[in-house]
């Protein structure tokens, strides 16, 4: 009796397995729809197949025509309906519903039913897309389903720089495109910057004839040397019917456009085609000018060409930049000095404000509102802007406290000019890296609000400044996948948030971007960690999501390169160690050549248990809590902690004040009860530090995102000392701090293996 039952558990357990996995195996949408249900069966859809549309949904119908002719060679038919008749293949029905952009799907083995209103419709017909095969067949297959989606937020951005790199009307339709189908609607066009206006303004011309070619006159050495640029700058501008082809194309992708000009700061070109914009007594023609004087001349040269902008971008924001700029400089204009006297303003930041509201009140003029960068906030926020916050999310959450909109794009996390990986392995960006992990972590709306100050967040949005950017290739392969993480915690509940899911979605990508032919940065290889063993074998295996990739792989060598022999996954490592090994590899796949270099080191420790017996001990680790102005460890020895306790894993920290950290040591055992291959590692972004029997088998302080390490040990029975280090702080306040499993197990829980 007892037996027939566990077998049957055993059944049960084992179908609701093989359901979990085909599920994850069959849906791997990103954004994570709100609701998704499995259904039966497949759809097919035919090479021939009519799209049945209302006249609402014709255009949808059309773009989705136009995917599948383009993707796949398909001939379908768009067929306008008042009301589509059910036997009709694809039917994309216009239906009223309070909710901006939400949608039905329903995919049964006879049709495939989307409906919601004009933007819904859209975004079901991207999910549509993305359940699609990405090997072109005469059929296409689409798994039984019904999903009911709408998104979290509302501004879902991603911006672009055209002014350090400009990008042809082309390029910023394929970004756009690939925007869309991951359901971002907000594209924030970065028009001028210092090194090159964009835009074409037909009253003052000398802005595109002058200012759009900087590269040409940098290399004639009329324009200060491009220095910060990773190449030598590309010149361009799109004219008026380029900017308005690609509004077009992205309201047929339901994506507005929110376009920059930026003011005060960042206008070196701008001053560079018309001189009297800038600050009069600056430092100097040979250096850089980049700060707008701010004159009666420059409001009303601004205020002209926001006209023009504003004549051509149907957006209700305009964005007018307000960043970094250099306001000291106006302490030497006769102009800015002038102003602060006659306008009562104390200060160059009220200056800034003056400034900032000038140009606020002229946009309301015109029923637009204003976006600017959070340093607006300085010296009195203009009352109608909303912020954009990059440096960190302090500018956005006193925006939000004061009842303003902010779109929170804060740095590091939002930000993709940085590495996704190790910087030494990875092409030039600004440091520090910047994984696709802590991008997906990061949350828009801040503890630090109340609810209702919350519901000032409108979303967020990921930058990308090309002054290390020299093409789209490369572009594409900053951007993404990292841009994957912003489009699912922007649209999915947040509860809906699955890092691991997420990765493996991500994986499930690469077939689209083939199809594409778009260069996302390719995944790493799995197992490519540093480790720490005492085992003198050493066995790794290499695995990689992507079919028909390479790896090249060196032990202790030179990084292998497109030459060195190549092996298919999985690759099996089984070598003697005596000492330490490193391990390099290199990894391509179809996609433009692209390569990834990963690295890791296998380092040989010996490891004993200690003394005491179990029976002694009590469950739990030890720890102390030291309330500090110093970060270095060592100096805290004769201290005295501020608390001390004992806890199964999670060590209790409150805040401290400003200028103090929070340094915990803690101190135990781990009980093993099984002699086995153990796996030690940490759930810390920013790792602590870890001994074991006073070996350091954790590093302290790395990312382990980017520098993921583990240590691998074979331990007997008995118990093992440990003692760790690490500054408690928000990044790690609900992350576990020691995970033990058995080697390619079960994860044990801490309360069963800690003592003290
Ligand atoms: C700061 S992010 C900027 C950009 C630069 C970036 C990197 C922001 C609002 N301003 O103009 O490209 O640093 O140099």
């Amino acid at each position: 009796m007892k037996k027939t039952l566990s077998l049957k558990r055993i059944i049960l357990f084992a179908s609701l397995l093989v359901s979990v996995t085909t599920l994850k195996a069959q849906f791997h949408i990103i954004p994570q729809p709100v609701s998704l249900k499995a259904g039966k069966g497949s759809f097919i859809l035919a090479k021939n197949a009519v799209i049945g549309v209302n006249k609402e949904t014709e255009p949808i119908g059309k773009y989705l025509q136009d995917y599948l002719n383009q993707n796949y060679g398909f001939q379908t038919t768009v067929k306008v309906f008042e009301k589509i008749p059910a036997n009709t293949a694809i039917r994309l029905n216009n239906a009223w519903s309070n909710a901006e952009g939400a949608y039905t799907m329903h995919v049964s083995a006879a049709s495939v039913s989307i409906s919601g209103s004009g933007a819904g419709v859209f975004y079901g017909v991207q999910t549509l897309i993305q359940l699609l095969p990405t090997d072109k067949s005469p059929t296409l297959k689409v798994i039984a389903c019904s999903i009911a989606d709408q998104p979290r937020f509302g501004w879902r951005g991603l911006s672009l720089d055209v002014s350090r790199h400009f990008f042809t009307v082309d390029e910023v339709k394929k970004y756009i495109d690939v925007m869309a189908h991951y359901k971002l609607n907000t594209f924030h066009w970065h028009l001028t910057d210092d090194e090159g206006w964009r835009i074409q303004i037909d009253k003052y011309p000398r802005l595109t004839e002058v200012g759009s070619k900087i590269s040409y006159y940098a290399k004639r050495g009329e324009f200060r040397k491009l220095d910060n640029l990773i190449d030598d700058g590309r010149d361009g501008f799109y004219t008026k019917d380029e900017i308005r082809d690609v509004i077009k194309y992205a309201q047929d992708r339901f994506v507005t456009i929110l376009p920059e000009i930026e003011m005060p700061g960042h206008s070196e070109a701008a001053i560079f085609a018309y001189p009297q914009l800038g600050c009069q007594d600056s430092t100097g023609a040979k250096h850089r000018v980049r700060m707008l004087d701010p004159s009666e001349y420059t409001f009303k040269f601004m205020e002209d060409v926001l006209t023009e902008v504003i004549a051509l971008f149907p957006n209700q924001y305009i964005h007018i930049g307000g960043d970094e700029a250099e306001m000291v400089d106006w302490l030497k204009s006769p102009t800015a000095v002038a102003l602060m006297k006659r306008e009562h303003l104390k200060s160059e930041k009220e200056v800034q404000s003056y400034f900032i509201k000038r140009i606020e009140k002229f946009l309301l003029s015109k029923n637009k509102r204003l976006v600017g960068w959070d340093e607006i906030l300085q010296g009195g926020l203009a009352e109608s802007a909303t912020v954009m916050s990059w440096q960190g999310e302090a500018g956005g959450i006193a925006a939000a406290k004061m009842h303003h909109h902010v779109v929170m794009t804060p740095l590091p996390y939002m930000y993709f000019d940085a590495p996704q990986a190790n910087e030494d392995l990875e092409p030039i960006g600004w440091n520090p890296p910047v994984t696709w992990q802590m991008v997906y972590n990061y949350e828009p709306q801040s503890k630090e609000l109340t609810n209702a100050e919350a519901e000032y967040i409108l979303g967020a949005q990921g930058n990308i400044w090309n002054e290390k950017v020299p093409n789209a290739q490369h572009l594409q392969y900053m951007v993404y996948p990292r841009a994957l993480a912003v489009a699912e915690l922007t649209w999915s509940p947040k509860n809906e948030k699955d890092l691991e899911r997420f990765g493996w979605k991500m994986k499930n990508q690469y077939g689209l971007f083939k199809l594409w032919n778009f260069n996302a940065r390719l995944p790493d290889i799995d197992g490519v960690d540093d480790v720490i063993t005492n085992k003198s074998r050493f066995k790794l295996t290499l695995n990689y999501p992507l079919q028909g990739a390479k790896v090249r792989y060196a032990l202790n060598g030179k990084m292998p390169d497109n030459n060195s022999p190549s092996a298919p996954f999985p690759v099996n490592i089984n070598v003697p160690l005596n000492d330490s090994i490193g391990l390099r590899t290199f990894t391509t796949w179809t996609l433009n050549d692209q390569h990834i270099r990963q690295t890791a080191s296998i380092k040989r420790v010996s490891i004993k248990p200690a003394h005491e017996k179990a029976a002694m001990l009590k469950p739990g680790m030890a720890y102390e809590v030291f309330k500090t102005g110093e970060r270095d460890i060592a100096k805290l020895q004769d201290e005295k902690p501020a608390e001390t306790g004992e806890t199964n894993l999670i060590v209790p920290v409150k805040p401290v004040s400003e200028g103090l950290i929070n340094w915990v040591k803690i101190k135990g055992f781990i009980k093993i009860d099984k002699e086995a291959d153990y796996e030690l590692t940490t759930g810390f972004e920013v790792s602590p530090a870890l001994f074991l029997d006073e070996v350091e088998v954790i590093k302290s302080g790395l990312n382990t995102y980017v520098e993921p390490q583990k240590a691998l040990l074979h331990l007997k029975k008995g118990v093992y000392a440990f003692s760790g280090h690490y500054i408690a702080d928000k990044a790690n306040e609900n992350q576990t701090l020691i995970e033990l499993k058995i080697a390619g197990g079960e994860k044990l829980y801490p309360k069963f293996y800690l003592m003290h």
